[in-house]
Order: C-alpha cells, then sequence, then structure tokens
C-alpha cells in the first residue's frame, strides 16, 4: 500500500501516528508514505488528482490500485485488514462510542481548531481575525467539554484504558493548534493531562514535531 501525505496537516498526521503506534507494538503495516509537497502545489496537480479528485491528503493506494480518500476510511481499514494489534474495543457498545468520540473530534472539533490557528497566526498568511478567533472558540466549547468529562470516566486515553482512533485525531488537530503557537485547551485538567501524556509516547514523539 501507498500512502500519499504530508508532515503536520492533521488529516495525513493522524494515520502517520496510528502506523507508527502500530509499527512499535511490533505489528508493522506495509505501508509506503510517500510526501505530496502541498507547499508546492503538487495535490492538485495531475498526478494526485488522478488518486483523488478532492485533491486532498491523506490518499490510500490500495494494493488492488485503488484508493481511498477519507482519512477515516483508511483507519477503518487498517483496523479490517489487519485485525492484529487493532484499536478495535470488545464490545458494539464501546466501538460505537469510540467512533461517536472520533466523530465528535473530527466533525465538531477540527474545523474550528484549524480556523482558529488561521485566525490568530496563520502559517499561510492569512490577516488576523478576533472575531472569528472568538467564533471558533466558542464552538470548540461544548466538544471539549465532551472529551474532558469522557476522560473523569478513567483515561488515561479518550475512550479509557486503550488508544483509539479519536486520540490519534485530536493530536493531529492540537499539533497545528500549537504549530501556530495558540491553546484551544482552556481549564480542562484532564485533557492537559492526557495532551502531555499523549505526546510523551513513543510514537507521538517520532511523528510529531510540534
Ligand atoms: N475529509 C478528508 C479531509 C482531507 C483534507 O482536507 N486534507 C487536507 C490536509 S489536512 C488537505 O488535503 N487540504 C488541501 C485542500 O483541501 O486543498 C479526510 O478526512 O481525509
Amino acid at each position: 500500500m501507498k500512502l500519499y501525505m504530508v508532515p503536520l496537516a492533521p488529516n495525513p498526521t493522524k494515520i502517520m501516528l496510528y502506523l507508527k503506534e502500530r509499527e512499535l507494538a511490533g505489528a508493522p503495516l506495509p505501508v509506503e508514505q510517500i510526501v505530496v509537497n502541498t507547499v508546492k502545489g503538487r495535490h492538485k496537480e495531475p498526478a494526485h488528482l488522478a488518486r483523488n479528485p478532492f485533491g486532498t491528503v491523506p490518499t490510500l493506494e490500495l494494493d488492488n490500485g485503488t484508493f481511498l480518500k477519507e482519512s477515516l476510511a483508511i483507519l477503518e481499514y487498517f483496523e479490517d485488514a489487519f485485525p492484529e494489534g487493532a484499536f478495535r474495543a470488545a464490545t458494539a457498545e464501546a466501538r460505537a462510542h469510540a467512533r461517536d468520540l472520533e466523530r465528535i473530534v473530527d466533525l465538531r472539533l477540527a474545523g474550528p481548531m484549524g480556523a482558529y490557528g488561521h485566525a490568530v497566526n496563520s502559517p499561510l498568511g492569512f490577516p488576523k481575525n478576533p472575531e472569528q478567533a472568538e467564533k471558533c472558540l466558542k464552538a470548540m466549547e461544548t466538544p471539549l467539554d465532551v472529551l474532558e468529562a469522557s476522560l473523569g470516566a478513567g483515561g488515561p486515553w479518550l475512550t479509557g484504558e486503550q488508544l483509539a482512533l479519536a486520540d490519534f485525531t485530536l493530536a493531529a488537530s492540537l499539533q497545528f493548534v500549537r504549530y501556530v503557537e495558540a491553546d484551544v485547551l482552556g481549564d480542562r485538567p484532564r485533557l492537559r493531562a492526557w495532551d502531555v501524556a499523549f505526546r510523551a509516547r513513543p510514537g507521538s514523539q517520532a511523528v510529531l514535531r510540534w
């Protein structure tokens, strides 16, 4: 398999974190990682558009020559195709809660986190936008509270004792926030402890640059 990706961008980063954890757990997946230089606009060039007409990363080329264009589908494919050492929870209820949290992080937090970063200190040079920043902080309140409450059930990871896809998704978005030297966690001690613990993992240290 070939993973077309770029470091730092949140959606590829969650896959990179996942792959590194599987590797360090002794169950590496046969995935070659190929950088698509998005700064140079390579993701919008014909070679990448032929893989993924949306021109986004990550994109996974399967061994049968087909492509997956959505990060969650890529992670779920890895979980299904390589179940030995997967992060899949044991019961249907636990799997549903894990998926619920991953969707909350991806659909309710990742967008406002990215927009907040650009509003306060855009690496792409967008003008500062305090009004937009305020809106993003407000949008993040409830989903962050939901994660804080979830960690209250014991942690140390978002769904409990075992890492779950939601952990990778959250860590990938928080890296971008750190890159722009911002902080969105507020007064949420459990999330702050989660952040420190997650970043201390050898897999995170190998993948995260900020
Ligand atoms: N829903 C997609 C989103 C992919 C996505 O937007 N990736 C970003 C990088 S984090 C990208 O390629 N942006 C470039 C663009 O949209 O032009 C996923 O989960 O994989």
